[in-house]
Parts: structure tokens; C-alpha cells; sequence
């Protein structure tokens, strides 16, 4: 396929999705992204996350990896003027992960309705780095070290690699469990009561048991969490984190109808249970592309004991 006839392609899916998110597409956002990655669009991995909500749709986020030995999401992103240059720290923690660290592949995330949004920065796969020694990074928030010891108690002291949301100001520290054996409800209970955030619900400890990827969010105005996600990879639209609608029959619809590319297989689908102190709410990202990476995932995961 030439390459305007890939943007083309994954535009439409964008649009898709979007729609079933119940979101607007604003192609003035959209692709520019699209465009600077063409080269890449056929091999990426591209997933479209939609935020499930009570009232409203709660938007609808593009990602795809970006490889390392590409411009990284950032400088993409300000050389194409999505976003403006900031003093914050915000905007130093991709370069500073550059200066220390080994890269082993960037993603890049958009808001479709509302533009660039996020950039993320991975270790290679086969390097998976303890929690401190991000803790060198001069643009890393404190309560990064400050809640040093309460992710060790947890595990949550192996990170694979961090995202940035320049909207938000938030840092995500992405924390893959090492093995696929179930959580316990009382580690789960536990970790979010010391954490300040709200305890998961009976639907929300089962589905978090399942978890493969466990991320704190953090930001650069207090010590404390701001919230936490428990992640779950399946090809089973059923495995939501709550039975509430109308987020669930939203998260169904979703889960079955997203467009998807690799023809002949089921649906690679993440879930999530977002916890804040306040909230909870809930995620799905559906693959419309995936690597051999998330087929062992799926089959890892899929097939664990109820
Ligand atoms: C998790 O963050 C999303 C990803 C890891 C998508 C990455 C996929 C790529 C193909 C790069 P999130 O969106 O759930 O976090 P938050 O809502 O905190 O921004
Ligand atoms: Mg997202």
C-alpha cells in the first residue's frame, strides 16, 4: 500500500472507533500524527483506548510505538507545533530518559479529539529496570522516591518503562508483572488502602487478581499517588472491571465491534480499573494492530485459572 493510502487506512479505523466512543475525529489532529509516522504505520502496534463514563463519552486516545532509532514523540511533536515548549518538567523527562537510559521503543498517544497528548519511553524488552534508578532523572517527580519503599512492598519497584501526559502533567511508572500467577484480594486491598485510593469494589478485586501490568500515576504537585491502574490483557469481552451501566453495556459494544486489522484472530482487548482516591473508573483499549509480543500476552493470560 503507498504510503497516503496508509494514513488513509488507519484514519478510517481512528474514525471508526471514535464513533463507537462515542467522540469526535478532528483530522487537523489526527493527521499530522499519522503523516510524520507513515513509514511506520504498516508495523506498528496501534491500539484505540476508549475512557467508559456515566454520563458522557469519556474521549478516545490513538497509540502506536514508535521505534527508537525514530524522532521521539516529544520532538515529533513540538517540531510539528502540536505542542507548545514548556518549562515544566514535564517536558524534560523524555530527553532526560535519553541521557541515561538504553531507549527500546517510544509510543505515542493522542487525545483524537483534543490532539497530542502523551509520549511514552521504554527499556528494551529484555532490560526491565529497577524503580531507583529513574529516581536519578532531574525532571522525575518526588513522589517517585518518596513512595519508594511502599512500591517495593508491592513489586512495583520494576518498571518497564514511563509515559508523560503533557495535559495532565502526569507521570506514569508501567510496573509488568513478572508472572502470570493471580493476585491476592488482601495484597490488592491493602496496596490501594496505604496508596490513599479508594478501594476496588468485589467485581473490581476479581478482575484485578487477573492483572499483567500494574501503573501508578504520578505528578509534580504532592507526594502523594494520584491514581492507580490495574491492566488486564484478554481476547474475552466479557472481562470487565464493573457490572455498573451504563459503563459496562459501553465497554460491551466496544469490546466487539472495534476495528480491528489482523483478520482471522480474535480481538486483543486492554482493560482497565483506574483508581483515584476519590474514583474509580474504567478503560478498554482494543489492538487494531499487534505484535507477536501481545499474542503471548493474550495466551499467557487468557488461559489462567478462575
Ligand atoms: C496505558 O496508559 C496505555 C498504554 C500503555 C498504551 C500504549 C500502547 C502503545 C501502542 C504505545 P493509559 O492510557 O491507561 O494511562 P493514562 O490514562 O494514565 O494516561
Ligand atoms: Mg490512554
Amino acid at each position: 500500500m503507498s504510503k497516503a493510502t496508509e494514513v488513509d487506512r488507519v484514519y478510517a479505523a481512528v474514525e471508526k472507533a471514535a464513533a463507537l466512543a462515542g467522540t469526535v475525529c478532528a483530522g487537523d489532529k489526527v493527521r499530522p500524527v499519522l503523516t510524520g509516522h507513515q513509514d511506520l504505520l504498516d508495523e506498528a502496534v496501534i491500539v484505540f483506548s476508549m475512557t467508559a463514563s456515566g454520563s458522557h463519552s469519556g474521549g478516545l486516545d490513538l497509540s502506536m510505538t514508535v521505534p527508537a532509532d525514530h524522532v521521539d514523540p516529544y520532538s515529533f511533536a513540538l517540531s510539528e507545533g502540536l505542542i507548545e515548549p514548556t518549562d515544566h518538567p514535564v517536558g524534560s523527562v523524555i530527553s532526560d530518559f535519553q541521557e541515561r537510559f538504553p531507549v527500546g521503543m517510544y509510543g505515542i498517544d493522542v487525545d483524537v479529539a483534543g490532539g497530542f497528548k502523551k509520549a511514552y519511553a521504554a527499556f528494551p524488552s529484555n532490560d526491565v529496570h529497577d524503580l531507583e534508578k529513574l529516581f536519578d532523572l532531574p525532571s522525575m517527580p518526588r513522589a517517585a522516591a518518596e513512595n519508594a519503599e511502599l512500591f517495593a512492598r508491592y513489586g512495583l519497584d520494576r518498571v518497564t518503562g514511563v509515559s508523560v501526559d503533557y495535559k495532565r502533567h502526569e507521570l506514569n511508572l508501567y510496573c509488568d508483572r513478572a508472572t502470570t500467577a493471580p493476585l491476592e484480594s488482601d495484597y490488592i486491598q491493602s496496596m490501594l488502602r496505604e496508596m490513599g485510593l479508594k478501594e476496588a469494589g468485589e467485581q473490581g478485586v476479581e478482575f484485578a487478581k487477573k492483572s499483567f501490568a500494574i501503573y501508578p500515576t504520578l505528578n509534580w504537585d504532592s507526594s502523594k499517588i494520584v491514581r492507580i491502574c490495574f491492566a488486564v490483557i484478554t481476547t474475552d469481552p466479557e472481562t470487565t472491571p464493573t457490572k455498573s451501566e451504563p459503563e459496562l453495556g459501553q465497554m460491551a459494544q466496544y469490546a466487539n465491534t472495534a476495528p480491528y486489522a489482523y483478520v482471522g484472530e480474535r480481538r486483543a482487548l486492554v482493560y482497565g480499573l483506574a483508581l483515584s482516591p476519590e474514583k474509580e473508573y474504567y478503560k478498554l483499549g482494543a489492538y487494531y494492530q499487534i505484535s507477536d509480543y501481545q499474542r503471548k500476552l493474550v495466551k499467557a493470560f487468557d488461559n489462567l485459572p478462575e
